[in-house]
């Protein structure tokens, strides 16, 4: 299994600020350091493929940057103080040492090595902490801290060298990349999103193309996403929501070969520029959920980030969450507030005739309210006096151990299935005594001895789950739906306080599940379903593909699945998947792999003995080692969306994050 690279180089240190400009006053060379100091305590470091920087030729830079600029850049090289300020003086929020023209290049030539590792397969993804920056570079312009593009580079680099055809670019620094947009706002083999704290055009960079309604010219419409905030103290639910609406179906539709972030963390909370309050854990949340594009090709640039505590927690984070431990639950309420509401609906509404995945709800335009000239608001983390100490025990709070065991099997002795490497066998068995005990409740036709036998066999794993002596679980049944029920009963026994429960396929569901407010059981199927009760917890939609060319299912995931998991925010979460041929493998897969960024994992996995395939399938994802390809998808159907339209109706009211319009 290829790992994750990791680019470091002190060298980018040598350069700073040598002149009293407050503005550029916070892009200090510490950044850097600190980053990589926290991911040593951590102990990342030595768990990543370390590579070494290197200086990009002036080649690969004049792939997105004009010979001029690059003569400008160069001659800083031998400036002396005052030639310094007068060049800086040219260009907007930039400035320049002796060493700025040397780091650029080593700053850029490690975005590159990066690229490089992920393409030839030596790494499965990767980071650069590098500085200078470079989201807002231009042609011929620095601008922002930032020297070259180094992502735009990055991407026409993996145009020519690898001849990638559809890159996607996620900016999730809290500046809009402007240099990113203007260099590919004619290009569809780009597609290039931002969020960024926007103020109606009051906040910096200023630019009337920064709003929602810029969305690419010419060939490239369509492929420019801009979700300005309008407010500051944005959180982990709007960020969640702005992936899970506007960010993901899009690029599931588009189905990139390859995932370029321009890693900025002025967006988390803390940082002096954006204001924001998006907690470290969330970019490990951003992070899982990218890795299922692209077969988990996916480069991490660093470009903003002020807070030098917070900064270093969520690049943290994001490497903890490439090399694949378990995600941290969320904290704090899953409720998008409405401005971000309106943001969503807005980006939603201007995308709606380019990308089929928004055609099926309703979509329209909140009024803008201009607040240009209004005063800003009061600055945020009043309540937070020492940002460093709330940090410090913030991430004690989020941060548990990794269980020892990450997949664990429940099988019959008999089962004859392939284990792949890293999956545990369950040897302990619970007696037949304690099993009837548990099972009582169900009805006696309901209980033959095979499933007698697979609960015997389960509950000490459940046991392993809950207390956290294994991340997983898989467990073959002769009845999944009802091993399910009995697994339900089970955990919220062992102490389990939400669970979610899914149930695919078979119906022939137990006593009911979900009637006592710990539990949310979701039932997909591909048939009519026999009347059953019908609650906030109890939810079920119809889905079946209509073709075998490509899935659809990624809309159902994040028009309803994930945002509802989302909000209910489970401890632990149980699949059952029964006979069924409505929901392909591969979505299953993709489901199971999405629901592993929740509960830290802890999913239990429930599958009918004789679908091969899927045991199979999930195994793999299971055990945390396969970087599955999923996709492509194509837009669903008019019957799928229908039925998946009126649960939404119904769930809405209390499940917050399905929400994505405003009013
Ligand atoms: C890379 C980055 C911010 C520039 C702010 C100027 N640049 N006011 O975060
Ligand atoms: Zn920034």
């Amino acid at each position: 299994m290829a790992g994750t690279a990791l680019v470091y180089d002190e060298e980018m240190m040598s350069y700073s600020l040598l002149w009293d400009d407050p503005e550029c006053a916070i892009e200090v060379p510490e950044r850097l350091s600190s980053s990589y100091k926290r991911l040593q305590d951590y102990d990342l470091v030595n768990r990543c493929v370390r590579l070494p920087v290197r200086e990009a030729t002036e080649e690969e830079i004049m792939l997105v940057h004009s010979r001029e600029y690059l003569d400008v850049v160069k001659s800083t090289q031998s400036m002396d103080l005052e030639e310094l300020k007068e060049t800086s003086k040219k260009y907007i929020a930039a400035y320049f040492h002796q060493n700025s023209y040397h780091c650029a290049k080593l700053s850029l030539g490690g975005t590159l090595q990066v690229v490089d590792a992920v393409m030839s397969g030596g790494a499965q993804n990767g980071m650069a902490l590098i500085r200078p920056p470079g989201h807002h570079s231009q042609r011929s312009a620095s601008n922002g801290f930032c020297v070259f593009n180094n992502v735009a580079v990055a991407a026409e680099y993996a145009k020519n060298k690898y001849k990638v055809q559809r890159i996607l670019i996620v900016d999730w620094d809290i500046h809009h990349g402007q240099g990113i947009q203007y260099i590919f706002e004619n290009d569809p083999s780009v597609l290039y999103f931002s969020w960024h704290r926007y103020e109606h055009g009051s906040f910096w960079p200023c630019l009337s193309e920064s709003n929602f309604d810029f969305i690419g010219k010419g060939g490239g419409t369509g492929f420019n996403i801009n979700l300005p905030w309008n407010q500051i103290g944005m959180g982990n639910a709007d960020y969640i929501a702005a992936f899970l609406h506007v960010l993901l179906p899009v690029a599931f539709e588009f189905n990139p070969e390859l995932v370029l972030v321009s890693a900025g963390y002025d967006s988390g909370i803390g940082d002096p520029e954006g204001c924001m309050r998006a907690t470290p854990e969330c970019f490990s949340h951003l992070t899982h959920m990218l890795m299922h594009l692209a077969g988990g090709k996916m480069c991490m640039i660093l470009e903003g980030g002020y807070h030098l505590r917070s900064l270093s927690e969520s690049v943290s984070m994001t490497v903890r969450t490439l090399l694949r431990d378990p995600v941290p639950r969320l904290s704090g309420e899953m409720i998008p507030c409405y401005s971000a509401l309106e943001s969503i609906q807005n980006a939603r509404h201007v995308h709606s005739p380019y990308w089929k995945c928004f055609l099926h709800d309703e979509t329209r335009l909140v009024e803008e309210i201009s607040t240009k000239g209004l005063p800003t608001p009061a600055p945020l983390d009043a309540d937070i006096s020492d940002m460093d100490e709330f940090l410090e025990n913030h991430m004690k709070k989020i941060l548990h151990p990794t269980p020892p065991v990450t997949a664990l099997l429940v099988a019959p002795v008999e089962n004859t299935m392939n284990m792949p490497a890293g999956m545990q066998l369950e040897e302990d068995a619970a007696s037949p005594e304690q099993a009837i005990n548990t099972i009582r409740v169900f009805n006696q036709e309901q209980l033959n001895k095979n499933l007698l036998n697979s609960v015997v066999k389960m509950l000490p794993a459940l046991e392993k789950l809950v207390n956290r002596k294994t991340r997983n679980c898989i467990t073959l049944s002769p009845n999944a739906s009802l091993s399910a029920a009995v697994a339900v009963q089970q955990v919220l026994h062992l102490g389990s306080e939400r669970v979610l429960c899914i149930i695919i396929g078979d119906v022939d569901i137990g006593p009911a599940i979900g009637d006592d407010g710990k539990t949310v059981c979701l039932t997909i199927s591909g048939d009519k379903m026999f009347e059953k009760s019908h609650s906030q917890y109890q939810t079920f939609f119809k889905w079946k593909e209509n073709s075998h060319e490509g899935s659809s299912f990624f809309y159902a995931l994040f028009r309803f699945l994930l945002p509802l998991v989302y909000s209910f925010q489970p401890d632990l979460i149980i699949l059952a998947i029964g006979s069924n041929g409505s929901v392909d493998t591969k979505d299953i897969a993709l489901l199971t792999s999405l629901l592993q960024g929740l509960a830290e994992g802890a999913v239990l996995a429930v599958v009918t003995e004789k679908e091969k395939e899927i045991i199979e399938a999930l195994s793999n994802i299971l055990v945390n080692c396969a970087s599955m390809v999923f996709g492509p998808y194509k837009p669903p159907s008019k019957e799928c969306v229908r039925s998946l339209t009126q649960e939404l109706a119904v769930m809405q009211a209390k499940w917050r994050m399905l929400q994505c319009l405003a009013k």
